[in-house]
């Protein structure tokens, strides 16, 4: 496989995609790319674009950063990369001008394959760390990254490793390693610090006021529905205690649904989010969907309670729970 940076600098025009509501480690990858391959070779023109927005955790770092996204997929695109983000399922529209354009793609990503997608990509580096962050770094020689591309990578890394508890002796690694190269840690945290604004506080809480619990065994999972930010919610259950959440919205009569497990829980299950629930759900329900091991969602053409139901339904079938075995927790007493 040759060196990331000659692969990208033989093309003219290039594309880095994130993912939807691209997280720090996903803007901290494509910033890097971005600017470790104009210094690398000025003459290829490189964007980034972010068809779903970015997270609120994302917001400073994009300022700090000052990114200038791309509106949509250009015209000229000759090539396009996915960047912390296994497949184009949750970008159906890119998608559909990806496949009409035929524009060859490529992917950097730190998840497990999705099936078919890998056979359709031109080049791909995938690598099990805790971050697609570490894979950029790995993937560049050092000349051609400027201090502020580091601690946009070392931002990323320390966001999706969950602060080191992520395969913690590769992550803490790889940081010392961005420090002396110049990154500061603290300029890093206090870009992760974000001051929720108010309604995705009071999504959470309510979120988390309507839960209902399942134990199976030693673990415990949380469902909940809430009008937005179902991952929010879905990650405030899991920090909570809980192993597994399912958090689910509607809208005109289809739902968003969105699942997070522990680290512990994936660990021991080798549960896969993305593979054994959310796709199976929209192959039984229609629609969109996909993510990673440990945080997937999915869009479906079923209301929540149905769409959740058949969630839980999938996760007893694949831990092999005999019927019963999971019981509802009451939250009365
Ligand atoms: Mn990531």
């Amino acid at each position: 496989m040759p060196d990331l940076l000659d692969f990208l600098s033989s093309y003219g025009r290039v594309v880095l995609l994130c993912h939807p509501n691209a997280d720090p480690d996903c803007i901290g990858s494509a910033y890097a790319i971005q600017s470790a391959l104009r210094a690398r070779n000025p003459s290829v023109a490189v964007s980034i674009l972010a068809p779903d927005g970015v997270n609120a955790a994302s917001s400073k770092l994009v300022e700090y950063l000052n990114i200038d996204f791309e509106e949509s997929l250009d015209e000229a695109c000759e090539l396009l990369v996915l960047v912390d983000m296994p497949s184009l399922d949750q970008l159906p529209e890119v998608k559909g001008l990806v496949g009409s354009r035929r524009i060859p793609y490529a992917i950097i990503d730190h998840h497990t394959e999705e099936p078919g997608c890998l056979g359709g990509a031109v080049y791909s580096r995938l690598m099990r760390t805790s971050s697609t962050c570490e894979i950029v770094y790995r993937s560049i020689p050092k000349k051609y990254l400027d201090r502020r591309a580091i601690q946009a990578l070392l931002t990323g890394l320390i966001y999706d490793s969950r602060r080191f508890l992520v395969q913690p002796n590769a992550s803490i690694k790889a940081a010392s390693k961005m420090l002396r190269r110049g990154a500061d840690f603290a300029l890093a945290l206090e870009m992760l610090l974000n001051e929720q604004d108010i309604s995705e506080r009071i999504a959470r809480l309510k979120g988390v006021a309507r839960a209902k619990l399942y134990r199976a065994r030693d673990w415990i999972f949380a469902t909940s529905s809430i009008g937005a930010f179902e991952a929010s919610v879905a990650r405030s259950l899991t920090d909570l205690g809980a192993d597994l959440a399912i958090v689910a919205s509607s809208e005109d009569g289809t739902s968003r649904i969105t699942g997070r497990l522990n680290e512990r829980f994936q660990r021991s299950t080798s549960l896969n989010l993305a593979s054994c629930v959310m796709h199976p759900l929209v192959e039984r329900f229609s629609g969109t969907g996909g993510g990673h091991p440990s945080a997937a969602s999915a869009k479906v053409s079923a209301p929540p309670e149905e769409a959740v139901g058949a969630a839980l339904a999938l996760i007893s079938e694949k831990l092999g729970l005999k019927p019963g075995e999971m019981k509802e927790i009451s939250t009365r007493d």
